[in-house]
């Protein structure tokens, strides 16, 4: 039913600063898991792509690196990404954690607050000069009555780089669908970019392989999951319906190793139980996952390391 009736399809770009929620929305927003979410910063690596339809109309979803002050080669990467999905999207949205802006309104800003507030202004100042215009949503509104974020509305509004302000929860679902109705009113006329049954725009190894490192940064603490990459080595597809897969996990020291492997292999054992289940679901199949660890000291300095994911390395 779906494919022969979408009248109206086109890109939206979800931009904001590192753990405003953006992977969350696009999750929602298409209904399936195709970026990985985690509570740490910097967790999207590159721009992923997911399929809403509503109506007839065909949103594609570009999902996008946090934007703040980067510094090494990796992050001047993900925010170049970040922009780069927002040039030519028929609609940006601007996600910002409303937390940070109703505690700065109310006098009692935390430090991790005080960098997320500097990278929204930092997004704020960007649309100005490339002329472009928003809509603003304020996430995270199941953390405190609504009353409390109309001040900030009214600061963001005077700003004049958005179209439209909604207040939503991304995790939980709130006003989700009146943000989702704002796209797709954006959109402009034209047949489907996607085939209706498919959710996600990406190579299944590199999704495989943000699944592992998913469960990697919800277990490593500190610099650890940002000096680390996964990449899937090889993909079987057997003849009974299940599927081998092979990654490997790359860290820059001898000592990350031991880390990611955990005492006697503990925490690569639990690593793989759990990115084998999300797998199997994500397939629905039987998953063999086989995970190794290799020391790479200067992964983050090869030209590979970034054109596997679609990330520019000159930047
Ligand atoms: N309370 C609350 N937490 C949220 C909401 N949306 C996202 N989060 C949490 O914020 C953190 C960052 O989410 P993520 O989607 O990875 O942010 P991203 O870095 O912008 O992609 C995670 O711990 C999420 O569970 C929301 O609406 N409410
Ligand atoms: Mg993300």
């Amino acid at each position: 039913m779906t494919e022969t009736n979408i009248f109206r399809a086109g890109f939206c770009a979800i931009i904001g600063a590192p753990n405003a929620g953006k992977s969350t929305l696009t999750n929602r927003l298409v209904g399936a898991k195709v970026a990985i979410v985690t509570h740490k910063v910097q967790t999207t690596r590159f721009p992923v792509r997911g399929v809403m339809q509503t109506g007839d109309t065909q949103v594609v979803i570009v999902d996008t690196p946090g934007i703040f002050a980067a510094k090494r080669r990796l992050d001047r990467a993900m925010v170049k990404a970040a922009w780069g999905g927002a040039e030519d999207a028929d609609c940006i949205v601007h996600l910002i954690d409303a937390s940070a802006w109703v505690a700065e309104a109310e006098g009692k800003v935390s430090g991790a607050q005080r960098h997320s507030l500097e990278d929204d202004r930092r997004v704020i100042s960007q649309l100005k000069e490339a002329g472009k215009r928003a809509i603003l949503a304020l996430n995270k509104i199941d953390l405190f009555p609504h009353d409390r974020v109309l001040p900030v509305m009214a600061t963001l509004s005077a700003e004049g780089v958005y179209d439209e302000i909604f207040m939503i929860s991304a995790e939980k679902g709130d006003s989700v669908d009146k943000l989702e109705a704002a796209i797709a009113a954006r959109m402009p006329e034209g047949p489907a970019l996607y085939p209706p049954d498919q959710v996600a725009d990406l190579p299944m190894r590199i999704l495989a392989s943000e699944v592992t490192r998913e469960k990697l940064m919800l277990r490593l603490h500190q610099e650890l999951p940002y000096q680390l990459t996964v990449e899937t080595e090889s993909w079987e597809e057997h003849e009974n319906g299940s599927v081998r897969i092979q990654q490997v996990i790359i860290v820059g020291r001898d000592s990350h190793k031991a880390m990611v492997l955990g005492k006697g292999g503990s925490l690569i054992k639990e690593i793989g139980k759990q990115a084998r289940a999300d797998l199997t679901q994500m397939l629905d199949r039987p998953v063999h996952l086989f995970l190794f660890v290799k020391v790479d000291e200067r992964w983050q300095e090869r030209r590979e390391s970034y054109s596997g994911i679609g990330l520019e390395f000159d930047v």
